[in-house]
């Protein structure tokens, strides 16, 4: 199965050249959209395409990028059957996104690329969507707009900034974007199956069922647990899993199942009866309508536990609250703007004060 990257906006760049950088993917099949292009490295000359109208970033609003986006497609400045195609020319099997939600350029342009792309190729899309840690009202407002217009087509996959951060108090935001990156290099080189190997391989997760995981609509939470030494009972193996799946960076989703459980194994043929986590994954996030297991026993390899858990059901909760955090915080607003201009008027002069008056005198003043 043969997919391309697009990295949206300044986050989705950043994080798509992480992952080329990572050799997660190949840059070849990696472009970057943003509405500027200054902040992106010369190296990536060839596979960037900045939005027309020269606007210089956004500044958060959305708007613009959609229309940015729109008029692209409809004049043919972006020819998305061109970047979607491999290098014989062939359509790829499916397009992901990477964007931030609370941004202007990546989270307004996705929505419209992803759509035209769903609709005009027949292609499965996949959407990783990055919330940012909540800053201003603006960022909320975009977040919840991003989620209500990709629908439920898409496979969606979501990490929080705040959920890499230290605590609420840590503000370092380019140390929280990075680990954010890192874990979106995890879960994308999972969703790739880049730790599937055809050798030492007992069970296969074959392209079928890849192709089922990786195209459930929905949302789709991805975990990875690496063993730096031998296992030493099963015992540890859940413990460890469990201890990954209650520090993820996603958010909960809304139910407990799924649609579809992918499981990813690697490690030494001695411990594979240790490898069973399902009664943990049952335990968090509930039963799966089909699983699918890989076994492979590569010591040239970390030892692995990858975990797909596809066709969840989308964060509601969360989405919720960051409305609520947008409703209590603009009424906020309203009513300090409705409180002042009320209050000023009840600031009144007595008239002996009016000495300081009198147009006649300002006229003069003026020489008028
Ligand atoms: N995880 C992660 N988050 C980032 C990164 N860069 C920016 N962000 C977060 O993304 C949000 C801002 O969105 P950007 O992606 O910078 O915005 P944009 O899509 O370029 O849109 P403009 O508003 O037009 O600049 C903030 O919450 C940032 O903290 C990054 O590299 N990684
Ligand atoms: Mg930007």
């Amino acid at each position: 199965m043969k997919q391309k990257l697009f990295g949206m906006g300044a986050a989705g760049n950043k994080a798509a050249m992480l992952a080329t950088e990572s050799n997660i993917i190949e840059k070849e099949n990696v472009i970057l959209f943003n509405s500027t292009a200054t902040d992106i490295p010369r190296s990536y000359d060839g596979q960037v395409i900045e939005f027309p109208g020269n606007v210089g970033g956004t500044g958060k609003d959305r708007n613009i990028s959609k229309r940015q986006a729109k008029l692209a497609i409809d004049n043919k400045s972006i020819d998305l059957k061109t970047l979607l195609s491999d290098a014989d020319g062939n359509q790829v099997d499916q397009v992901i996104f990477v964007t931030s939600t609370d941004g202007g350029s990546g989270s307004g342009s996705t929505t419209v690329i992803a759509e035209y792309i769903h609709k005009t190729f027949k292609m499965p899309v996949m959407i990783f969507a990055i919330i940012g840690r909540p800053k201003d009202i603006r960022g909320s407002r975009n977040t919840v707009e991003f989620f209500k217009e990709i629908g439920n087509k898409f496979t969606v996959a979501i990490i929080e900034n705040k959920k890499v951060a230290e605590g609420p108090d840590d503000t370092n935001d380019s140390a929280i974007e990075a680990k954010a990156n890192a874990e979106f290099c995890r879960e994308l080189s999972l969703f790739l199956g880049n730790q599937i190997e055809d050798d030492n391989m007992e069970q296969n997760l074959d392209e079928r069922e890849l192709y089922k995981l990786r195209t459930t609509p929905g949302y789709t939470i991805m975990s990875t647990t690496i063993f730096d030494n031998k296992i030493k009972n099963i015992e540890q193996t859940r413990k460890e899993v469990a201890e990954s799946l209650d520090n993820i960076c996603n958010p909960d989703p809304d139910n407990k199942d799924m649609a579809r459980l992918g499981l990813v194994y690697n490690c030494d043929r001695e411990e594979s009866s240790f490898m069973d986590v399902l009664p943990v994954i049952k335990d968090k996030f509930g039963l799966a309508f089909e699983v699918f297991t890989h076994r492979q026993y590569n010591n040239k390899s970390p030892r692995i536990v990858g975990i797909i858990m596809a066709g969840l059901a989308m964060p509601m909760k969360e989405i919720q609250d960051i409305y609520e955090e947008y409703k209590e915080a603009t009424s906020m607003i309203n009513k300090q703007e409705d409180n002042f201009f009320n209050s000023i008027k009840t600031m009144e002069f007595d008239d002996s004060d009016s000495f300081f008056e009198g147009d006649d005198d300002i006229d003069s003043l003026l020489g008028l």
